[in-house]
C-alpha cells in the first residue's frame, strides 16, 4: 500500500536545512517506486493524497502490519496524526486493526521487524508509553519487542534496516550496535545518506541511486541489488521503507 504525493508535499517536515522540493519530480519518483514494487510482484493499492497532510506519502509511519492484524499508530508529530484515519479505513477492509492510544506516540519508521522480533526506537516521535502499548499488542501475535536507543536521528530505520531476517544495515553512530548482537551487521558507509535500502519479499534489496558505496556494501554482503532514485523524498528525511506499507505475507 502506498499513498499519492499531494501538491503540498514541498511543505513536508524537515529536521535540518530545508531544500526546495520539486513536487512534480517527487511524483515521477513515486511512480517509479510503485512500478518497482509491481515489478517485484507486489499488488499495490494506492491511497489518495491529502493536501492537508504534506507528509502523507510516508505511509509507513501510520501503521505497522503484523501477521494477523495491523497496529494503527499515533504519530509523534501532531500534524501527522490526521494521516492515520484514511490508512485505518483502507486496512480495516483487509484485516483486524488495533491502535496506539494517548499518551502513547509511535511512528512506524521506528519499528524494525527481524523475524519474530521487533526493534522499536525510542525517538523524538516514539515514546515509552507507545513502545509499551506496541509490545503488549505485538505479543498477542507472538512477537517480542526490544526498545532501542537512538542518537540524533529521526527514526530507528534511519539508523538500521533489515536486509533479511538475519542481516542489518547499520549506521552505528546513530544507535547502540550491542543491541543487535547475534545479527550479521553490514556497516553503512559513513559518507552516504541513511534510510537507503528496502528489502523485498523476493530477497532482492533496493538501494537509493545516490548511495553507490552502500549499494556495493549490500552487494558484497551477498544480496542482489536494484536501485531507485528518491531524492525529493530524501530532502524531507524520507527514504525507501517509509514510502510503503508492505504486508509480511506478500
Ligand atoms: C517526518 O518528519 O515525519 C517526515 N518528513 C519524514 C518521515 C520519514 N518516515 C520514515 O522514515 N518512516
Amino acid at each position: 500500500m502506498i499513498r499519492e504525493v499531494p501538491g503540498t508535499f514541498a511543505n513536508a517536515l524537515v529536521m535540518g536545512v530545508r531544500q526546495a522540493i520539486d513536487v512534480d519530480r517527487a511524483r515521477v519518483q513515486h511512480d517509479g517506486y510503485r512500478k518497482m514494487l509491481e515489478d517485484a510482484g507486489y499488488e499495490v493499492t494506492v491511497l489518495p493524497g491529502d493536501s492537508t497532510c504534506p507528509d502523507s506519502p510516508f505511509i509507513e509511519d501510520a501503521a505497522v502490519v503484523l501477521d494477523n492484524f495491523a497496529i494503527l499508530t499515533r504519530p509523534g508529530a501532531p500534524e501527522r496524526q490526521p494521516e492515520v484515519p484514511p490508512v485505518a479505513e483502507a486496512l480495516s477492509g483487509l484485516m483486524p486493526t488495533v491502535e496506539i492510544k494517548a499518551p502513547g506516540t509511535l511512528d512506524g519508521g521506528d519499528v524494525l521487524r527481524m523475524g519474530r522480533t521487533f526493534f522499536v526506537g525510542r525517538s523524538t516521535r516514539t515514546n515509552d508509553a507507545g513502545i509499551a502499548q506496541f509490545a503488549e499488542l505485538a505479543s498477542t501475535d507472538g512477537m517480542r519487542v526490544i526498545a532501542t536507543p537512538l542518537n540524533g536521528v529521526l527514526h530507528l530505520k534511519t539508523a538500521v534496516l533489515g536486509l533479511d531476517d538475519e542481516t542489518i544495515l547499520i549506521a552505528s553512530e546513530f544507535t547502540d550496535p550491542r543491541v543487535f548482537i547475534g545479527y550479521r551487521l553490514v556497516e553503512k558507509p559513513p559518507d552516504e545518506v541513511t534510510s537507503s535500502a528496502l528489502r523485498l519479499h523476493n530477497g532482492r534489496v533496493v538501494v537509493t541511486a545516490n548511495t553507490p558505496l552502500t549499494m556495493s556494501a549490500v552487494a558484497a554482503a551477498g544480496f542482489e541489488v536494484d536501485w531507485i532514485d528518491v531524492t525529493e523524498f530524501q530532502k524531507a528525511d524520507g527514504g525507501l521503507t517509509c514510502l510503503s506499507l508492505l504486508f509480511p505475507h506478500t
